[in-house]
């Protein structure tokens, strides 16, 4: 999906994720689940990365992580946003022409998005999630966007599906109330 918006240049990635996606090849797979904000990196036209939700560190490598860092992605781990707020995280969202939103449903709290395949203890609740992509749209223009991860064989009651539905018409409203005030 990234390279499919190659049309854009210095395109900001927002990820929201439990993970850090980095990992440069997953056995001999190298655009597996584990990758794509590794991928992402690589291509000419993004140039900046926040990722929020981070947690469960053992998912990625010390390597990945030194490898993020020295791109200068901004990692922004949950206990983070829960310590200082969904504001203050915003506020560390990078300048940029404009934006693509990843949300990996196991980026929030796994007891409301229970439906997803490596759910990880902590995470981002609804509320702060929305409040990201808010900020995003206040910023520039969301080019794209993507809900991912949702599995409806180990969801309840189809919450996790409502949520990442939820999140997805948030989106677009906020990124249409944007084009409005811009
Ligand atoms: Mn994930």
């Amino acid at each position: 999906m990234f390279r499919a918006l190659d049309r854009f240049s210095d395109l900001c990635v927002v990820q929201v994720d439990a993970h850090l996606d980095w990992t440069d090849s997953y056995g001999e797979f190298r655009e597996s689940h584990s990758s794509p904000m590794r991928r992402a990196s690589e291509m000419p036209h993004i140039t900046s990365m926040v990722q929020f939700g981070l947690r469960g560190l053992g998912s990625s490598r010390p390597t990945a992580f030194a490898d993020a860092r020295q791109w200068d992605s901004v990692l922004v781990p949950a206990p983070q946003v829960h310590r200082d707020g969904a504001e203050a995280a915003c506020s560390l969202i990078p300048q940029a022409p404009c934006y693509y939103i990843t949300v990996d449903i196991d980026g929030l709290v796994p007891s409301i998005c229970p439906g997803t395949g490596s759910p990880q203890p902590g995470g981002l609740l609804y509320d702060q999630v929305r409040e990201i992509i808010r900020a995003v749209a206040a910023r520039g223009p969301i080019v794209g966007l993507d809900v991912c991860e949702v599995s409806p064989p180990y969801d309840w009651a189809n919450q996790t599906s409502l949520y990442a539905a939820q999140l997805i018409l948030d989106a677009i409203c906020f990124a249409t109330k944007g084009m409005a005030s811009r």
